[in-house]
């Protein structure tokens, strides 16, 4: 047990854990970035509902969501981080748990300040289908992100994260890695998808989704239908070469969208003390 606050001793206990020999590709960092996103991911501006307060993924209405397949490997990883800190709360942890793993694998620094809370308002209760369909393209992006209030720059920005992790068949259906080195944050993911021929495939299971064999890494890497919306649309695509070639100016512009993302729906005070809902009625705590 730490001092309550003592957010840098989290930080600590963060980082020991994100090697594991036995989880895919020998890190639990990309499947925690993927969890801070989804935890964040459906905000809803227009009515000020979802988002990471109340980290609504610990119940069956928002952790059963298809879409939220597989993460459950990132929240049983940061258990024994929750035991030894236990004042922290879920939507805390799990929102600096994706800053933390960023960061150790080389990204940038992510702003991140505390305060989220695990109360779980009832009126603020996304409904399933927030999260964007891999299978889609490019209108489909922009109803998704412009409802969290981004821009094509910002989404594109946020699409960066795939340079990290992998798909799996029995998660999403989709299947491999976007980028031969997954566990190392860069912006080769934008530059792979600029400069290599993309072949569709029909899965076995019937999915489809576009490959391209690596001849350096022996392997085949794969697009989302949404990752390559990007090249093809002329307003994101401009973008896409920017973060190509500049990796400073992707890194810079990446820390800055997300850490917007995961200060969707939090409400500060002038200090930067979050104003919570706890004292409404009709919700409860865990
Ligand atoms: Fe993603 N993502 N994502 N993604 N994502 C998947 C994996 C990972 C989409 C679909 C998928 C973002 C945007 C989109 C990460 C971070 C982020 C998988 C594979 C699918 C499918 C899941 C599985 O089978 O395990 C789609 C569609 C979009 C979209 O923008 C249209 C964003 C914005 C982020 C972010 O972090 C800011 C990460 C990391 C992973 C790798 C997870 C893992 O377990 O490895």
């Amino acid at each position: 047990m730490s001092k309550p606050g003592d957010y840098a001793a989290v930080r600590r206990d963060i980082a020991a854990l994100l090697h594991q020999p036995e989880y895919d590709d020998g890190s639990a960092g990309p499947v925690l970035v993927r969890l801070a996103w989804h935890s964040a991911g459906t905000y809803d501006a227009g009515t000020d509902t979802g988002g990471s307060n109340g980290a609504g993924m610990r119940y069956e209405a928002e952790g059963g969501d298809p879409a939220n397949a597989g993460l459950q490997h990132a929240r049983v990883f940061l258990e024994p981080v929750k035991s030894k800190h236990s004042w922290i709360t879920y939507a805390d942890l799990w929102t600096l748990a994706g800053v933390v793993a960023i960061k150790e694998m080389s990204g940038p620094e992510v702003q991140w300040r505390p305060g989220r809370t695990d109360f779980v308002d009832d009126s603020k209760l996304p409904p399933r289908g927030r999260l964007p369909d891999g299978a889609q393209g490019a209108d489909h992006i922009r109803h998704i992100f412009y409802r969290m209030g981004f821009n094509d720059q910002e989404i594109v920005a946020l699409s960066g994260a795939h340079n990290l992790g992998r798909c799996h068949s029995d998660r999403s259906g989709f299947h491999g890695a976007w980028v031969n080195n997954p566990t190392r944050f860069s912006n080769t993911y934008f530059r792979l998808m600029l400069s290599r021929t993309w072949k569709e495939k029909k899965l076995e299971n019937g999915v489809r989704q576009f490959v391209h064999y690596d001849e350096d890494a022996d392997e085949e890497l794969m697009m989302l239908p949404t990752d390559l919306a990007l090249v093809s649309d002329p307003s994101f695509r401009p973008w896409v070469e920017l973060y190509a070639k500049d990796k400073d100016r992707f890194f810079a512009d990446f820390a800055a969208v997300f850490a917007k993302l995961i200060e969707l729906g939090i409400k500060r005070d002038a200090n930067g003390r979050v104003i919570n809902s706890d004292n409404l009625k009709g919700g409860y705590h865990s």
